[in-house]
């Protein structure tokens, strides 16, 4: 790994470039995993590398309604665990929700090393090692879940998730939560309630906060997110 130096004035973005890097060559993280954070930090750039307001709000809903649901889950993928492999772990202490393994480029090697992964981050159960259980409408691979995790479940929180699935998941009744940087993507759009920050500043937040048990309209978060955006761009563009 390349030595960063702490006075790096990108420090946070360089340190978290290299996580994942090691971890496609670990073998957790898939390739595509390295272009959908590229995305990712596009936009959280537009963001100014901070929590928003919104974010916070959706943070705080997303906790309320884990917290009430009869078998909330937590969905993890190889960009999650290169991220926040103890974070997402405690989140699931924290909310006593289940771990299940859903990956997009599900192959048996990647799902034992991010196995191991979680292990090693002292993750107890994980489910979605032995599915027997598909998501309807998805094609074969990326369907697979465990019945007592992903299948039966009400609450899914579902982080850098890919749009097919989160409107599968929608389609099966589920209420369906995300952690996605870009507010326009298909999976912001269909979620229940989108957090749309990064999945390190998410996730501690998720841990420490007060549950928000106001009604929430994702819709209306999500216009704010998209005009706070455009006039921080119009801020910057004055500044050059
Ligand atoms: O590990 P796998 O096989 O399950 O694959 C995981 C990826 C992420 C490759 C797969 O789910 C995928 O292709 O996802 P997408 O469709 O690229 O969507 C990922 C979304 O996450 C994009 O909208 C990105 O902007 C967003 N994103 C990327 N990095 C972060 C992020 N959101 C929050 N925090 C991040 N650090």
């Amino acid at each position: 790994m390349t030595d960063i130096p702490e006075s790096h004035p990108r420090y946070e973005s360089l340190k978290m470039r290299e996580s994942l890097v090691k971890s496609v060559e670990e073998g957790i993280t898939s390739q595509a995993g390295l272009i959908a954070h590229g995305r990712g930090e596009m936009f959280d750039y537009l963001l100014g590398e901070e929590t928003t307001e919104m974010a916070k709000k959706a943070e705080r809903k997303a906790v309320a309604e884990l917290d009430k649901a009869e078998n909330p889950v937590i969905s993890i993928n190889g960009n999650v665990v290169a991220l926040v492999p103890r974070g997402i772990i405690e989140l699931s202490r924290t909310l006593d929700a289940k771990l299940e393994v859903n990956l997009f480029h599900r192959t048996d090697e990647r799902m034992k090393k991010i196995e191991q992964k979680l292990r090693e981050n002292g993750a107890e159960k994980i489910y979605g090692l032995d599915p027997e259980e598909e998501i309807p409408g998805l094609d074969h691979k990326r369907a697979l879940c465990s019945h007592d995790g992903i299948y039966t479940s009400d609450v899914i929180l579902v982080p850098l998730e890919d749009g097919d699935r989160a409107q599968a998941l929608k389609k099966m009744g589920k209420k369906v939560i995300t952690i996605d940087l870009n507010p326009l993507s298909r999976t912001s759009k269909t979620s229940d309630i989108t957090i749309v920050d990064n999945i390190t500043r998410a996730v501690p937040n998720m841990i420490r906060c007060e549950p928000l048990q106001e009604d929430f309209d994702n819709g209306y978060n999500l216009r704010r997110t998209l005009h706070y955006m455009s006039e921080r761009l119009k801020i910057l563009s004055e500044e050059i």
